[in-house]
């Protein structure tokens, strides 16, 4: 691959960035009453099909999809669902910001790597946390996934940067005046069973989606916008909203890891939760050069089916969100079928490579039966190019997962991260990342 945008730096005081934070996100209810939760509600529909080109010619072989298919249906979410990552890649620089070789009472190195976008280090810049197993004599395969606090939320470590970028406020997490105090130290640690992972032989890398683009509406200012947006006043109908901004930083969270002595890059999974679950999907059908996918919980816009209309719907994300999505998707507002795509096709954008949905049993609002057909409705594009898909659609039994060629599981609980959601994650990579 060419990787001259790539130019690693070795020193390590850095000067971290201040976003400006004057609007508040938008607040929503976790799981409002007036959706359908009810299955006996959901409406009938025809999924577009997936082996068909939009000339109406089927799709009859592995090298048709490759060549023409697939191309269109990335087309297809590109121009209608979340719009276009940007087209230019930056010289990244990369700069080590710490390294401490026995974190974790010695059984891992962990590093933060600061990645500027640009020659200016007071121009947007990401940290990525990194944790890789101490006594690991090869590369190892590796998680690449954002988090929602800050990287510092990841392990009380005092020694972890706190970030600097705007954070949500939330008081019991110790996010005060959009800024992360001492006290949110390692409060997302529940998410992020680090010594569980490199335990099991894999690395862990994070980084804060804060970083790449504040998650709030402001019209495509500040984060990686300031940078490569030229006119934010304007926007076309299929520019990029914050989730393929966040999905494209992925991208470039592997760019680094590709150089990586520790990593094993061509053995990376891009993993997320919810808005990020979106996004590890996103980035996943994106870049061929992920090497497993893993949605957790990442329901509407995820991989959830848009015209099942359980729980979130595209008009009410489309509302609560509007800086996540393309323009171009408001036209499917209450309008689902007039969609030329529905979330089967973006999990058929992923094969033949390995991708894992789970759902959990009180997480109504991110449909976990539409997540579950969403990749059995892939199935028919695994088989073409010679992948297991699910093996048939039934309602799956809780805390059973299943796996082959992808995975599935539905876990009771919450919206959440859990151990038991990394420790499916770890088997399936088994097969398919080791
Ligand atoms: C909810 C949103 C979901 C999901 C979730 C999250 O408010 O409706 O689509 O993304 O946030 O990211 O936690």
């Amino acid at each position: 691959m060419n990787r001259s945008h790539l130019r690693p730096f070795a020193s390590i005081v850095i000067t971290s960035l201040a976003f400006s934070a004057l609007l508040q996100p938008s607040k929503v209810a976790a799981q409002p009453a007036e959706f359908n939760y009810d299955e006996s509600k959901v409406p009938d529909f025809d999924l577009p099909e997936l082996l068909k080109l939009q000339d109406g010619s089927a799709v009859t072989s592995a090298e048709l999809w490759r060549s023409r298919r697939r191309p269109e249906v990335l087309t297809l979410f590109q121009e209608h669902v979340f719009g276009r990552q940007p087209d230019t890649v930056p010289r990244l620089r990369t700069r080590e910001r710490s390294r401490k070789p026995d974190a974790l009472g010695g059984r891992a190195v962990r590093r933060e790597i600061t990645v500027f976008f640009s020659d200016d280090d007071n121009g947007p810049s990401m940290d990525i946390l990194i944790y890789t197993p101490a006594n690991a004599v090869t590369p190892v395969p590796c998680f690449l996934g954002f988090n929602f606090q800050g990287n510092h939320s990841v392990d009380p470590d005092p020694a972890i940067h706190i970030t600097t970028s705007w954070v949500r406020n939330d008081s019991t997490k110790g996010n005060i005046d959009h800024r992360a105090t001492e006290e949110s130290r390692g409060k997302s640690s529940s998410r992020w069973p680090v010594e569980m992972i490199v335990s099991r032989g894999y690395g862990v890398a994070t980084i804060y989606y804060g970083d790449v683009d504040p998650d709030f509406d402001d019209g495509f200012k500040n984060g990686i916008h300031s940078m490569l947006e030229s006119n934010t006043t304007a926007r076309a109908g299929n520019a990029g909203g914050s989730i393929s901004a966040w999905s494209w930083a992925l991208s470039r969270g592997l760019d680094v890891l590709e150089m990586d002595p520790l990593v094993d890059g061509a053995h990376v999974s891009t993993f997320g939760h919810s808005r990020l679950g979106k996004t590890s999907l996103w980035a996943g059908a994106s870049d061929e050069r992920f090497a497993m996918v893993i949605s957790n919980d990442s329901g509407c816009g995820g991989a959830a089916l848009s015209r099942r209309q359980f729980g979130e719907t595209v008009k009410r994300i489309n509302t609560s969100f509007p800086h996540w999505f393309c323009i171009n998707h408001r036209q499917y507002n209450d309008n689902e079928n007039a969609s030329p795509v529905d979330h089967h096709m973006l999990m058929a954008l992923i094969a033949p490579r390995p991708v894992y949905v789970a759902s959990a049993q009180e997480d109504q609002w991110a449909d976990p039966r539409g997540e579950m057909l969403s990749l059995f409705h892939a199935g028919p594009v695994f088989e073409l190019l010679g992948r297991k898909g699910l093996p048939n659609d039934d309602v799956a039994t809780v805390n059973q997962p299943i796996q082959t060629d992808v995975g599935y599981h539905i876990r009771t609980g919450k919206h959440d991260v859990t151990d038991f959601d990394w420790t499916q994650y770890m088997n399936f990579a088994d097969r398919h990342l080791k």
